[in-house]
């Protein structure tokens, strides 16, 4: 299987993230895509390559331009206003109700405003490299995607940072380009087929449903940490179906705690039969990791051994499949389950 690497990743280094109601060393790290490259790289079914230059024009067709213009200055900009700052967050976050009876305001000006402007959360610090790595994320998606498209069964593209929080206005949960939903997109585009987004990452990719939530073209299927006590806890709820001529689009599978194995399997049976009666003509998996026993930010009990039986179930729909890196944090067994779940789809 085709690997899409690039060390641009370890442009994006933040020393702390703001979580939980305090100030620790960041979860999401350089050293998760690191460690996933080094499992793959001692197995020869595994063939590293780097991505190409996609451009913007990718990017823009699900972002808005806004958004990219703004990350793209963001972190140097704040350092001529604020000072010498490695990271930088913001401190107030914009939210409609501030102008309840005062109309509508458009993006402000100021670079600590613009900043609450298009965050939603504190964990996702910019840095110096953050924006490079973002692109070259996307690129590596991008590239993956192609390779199925000249006809690869399967392609895995390392994406780091992640990105299936990312809205089309908002960045935030670790994520500034939603990777998944621009590759996704993008063989919409260029195939004119119907493309299926499964989402196994422990957290609901709530950017990549609110992209997609009025589409008929392509599918949003998600089982994830029940949002009544997971982040990001406002969507990823079972009624949610989509809207207009994407209702019955979107399929969310939320899960109790501890599940494991073959509670898991099972419910990954039911996502694989609404991906098949949806009839895709490719598959992008956002694959995150932290559903794993002993993920220190979640709370499933799936094993590698669970992993490996993910992927070779999902092998059965017998789909062009594109699986993009997400999440996943329990780095000592990250390579290993990454490898089990590539492996068990038939690497
Ligand atoms: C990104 B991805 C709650 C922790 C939430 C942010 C999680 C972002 C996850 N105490 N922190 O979906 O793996
Ligand atoms: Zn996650």
């Amino acid at each position: 299987m085709q690997v899409v690497y690039t060390p641009k990743h370890l442009l994006h280094d933040p020393a702390t993230e703001i979580e939980a109601s305090t100030t620790h060393s960041p979860f999401e790290h350089t050293g998760r895509a690191e460690t996933i490259k080094s499992a793959l790289a001692a197995d020869s079914r595994f063939s590293f390559r780097e991505p190409t230059e996609h451009g913007t024009a990718p990017i823009k067709a699900i972002h808005d331009e806004g958004l990219i213009d703004f990350l793209s200055v963001a972190w140097a900009e704040y350092q001529t206003v604020v000072g010498d700052r490695r990271e930088v967050v913001p401190d107030f976050f914009y939210r409609d109700e501030i102008r309840n009876q005062m109309g509508a305001t458009t993006e402000p000006e100021a670079i600590t405003a613009r900043l609450g402007w298009w965050c939603f959360e504190t964990t996702t610090p910019l840095t110096q490299g953050t924006y490079e790595a973002a692109r070259a994320a996307v690129d590596t998606a991008l590239t993956a995607s192609d390779a199925v498209l000249a006809g690869e069964r399967a392609v895995y593209g390392l994406c780091r940072p992640p990105g299936h929080h990312a809205t089309r206005d908002l960045y935030g949960g670790y994520c500034f380009f939603n990777n998944a939903a621009i590759a996704a997109h993008d063989i919409v585009q260029r195939t004119g087929g119907k493309v299926t987004v499964l989402d196994v990452d422990y957290h609901h990719g709530n950017g990549t449903q609110e992209i997609f939530y009025d589409r008929d073209d392509v599918q949003y299927v998600s089982l994830h940490g029940d949002p009544r006590r997971a982040y990001p806890y406002f969507t990823g709820h079972a009624d949610e179906t989509g809207t207009g001529k994407g209702l019955g689009s979107t399929f969310n599978v939320p899960l109790a705690k501890r599940t494991a194995d073959d509670a898991y399997i099972s419910a990954l049976s039911t996502c694989a039969e609404k991906i098949a009666a949806f009839k895709p003509t490719a598959l992008i998996v956002s694959l995150g990791l932290d559903t794993f026993i002993t993920d220190p930010i979640a709370d499933l009990a799936v094993t590698t051994e669970g992993f490996a039986r993910s992927g070779a179930l999902l092998a059965q729909l017998g789909l062009p499949t594109v699986v993009l890196q997400e999440g996943g944090y329990d780095v000592q067994a990250l390579g290993r389950n990454v490898h089990a779940w590539l492996t068990g789809f038939g690497a």
